[in-house]
């Protein structure tokens, strides 16, 4: 029990900054599209007006600030290499995901189960794991649970904070 607490709590550690990465860009209302407005060859948008340059700074400045601190208040240089990695691997994943969404002809803001949910975390679990990350597979699929229902939770609050126009 002392050891499973012990993982799961350096787990959550080192995902914290793409969960706030990914949350951060929530406070803006509107930016550059990433995509720059452009059109994919099915005459749908690459990415959509939901993906924004100002959101990947905001997302990078705000889970690296989390990740510099993990790594004062630890002094363990991982949480910042990890960290920052997982942020920016957290953001790539959203994009991801908007992409395929965009493909499958969904608009900007709709639902699609399970990608919605898992995307940012698939994406910073894959990036750290390219840059040599490996975590105990029975450790991960724990934290990963407790991490997206702590993502569903936040979608939720930042709807009825009115932060979101939808609470997925
Ligand atoms: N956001 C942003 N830039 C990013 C990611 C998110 O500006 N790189 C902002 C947008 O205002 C976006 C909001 O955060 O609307 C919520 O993010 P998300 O739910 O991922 O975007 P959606 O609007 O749902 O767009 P999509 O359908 O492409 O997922
Ligand atoms: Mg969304
Ligand atoms: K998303």
């Amino acid at each position: 029990m002392g050891e499973l607490l012990s993982e799961l709590i350096k787990l959550l550690m080192i995902y914290l900054p793409a969960m706030v990465a990914n949350a951060s860009p929530v406070f803006l209302k509107k930016g550059t599209p990433v995509d720059f407005g452009k059109l994919f060859i099915d005459g749908r948008r690459i990415l959509g007006d939901g993906k924004t340059w100002e959101g990947l700074l905001l997302g990078l400045w705000f889970g690296g600030t989390v990740a510099l601190s993990l790594w004062l208040l630890t002094s363990d240089l991982d949480y910042f290499v990890y960290g920052l990695v997982g942020s920016l691997g957290a953001l790539l994943g959203d994009m991801l995901f908007s992409f395929i969404k965009r493909r499958l002809g969904l608009e900007r803001g709709a639902p699609l189960p399970l990608a919605d949910q898992l995307d940012f975390f698939l994406g910073a679990t894959a990036l750290m794991m390219a840059l040599g990350w490996r975590p105990k597979m029975e450790y991960w699929i724990i934290a990963g649970v407790i991490i997206v229902g702590l993502h569903v939770t936040a979608n939720r609050i930042a709807y009825m904070l009115k932060l979101k126009d939808v609470p997925w």
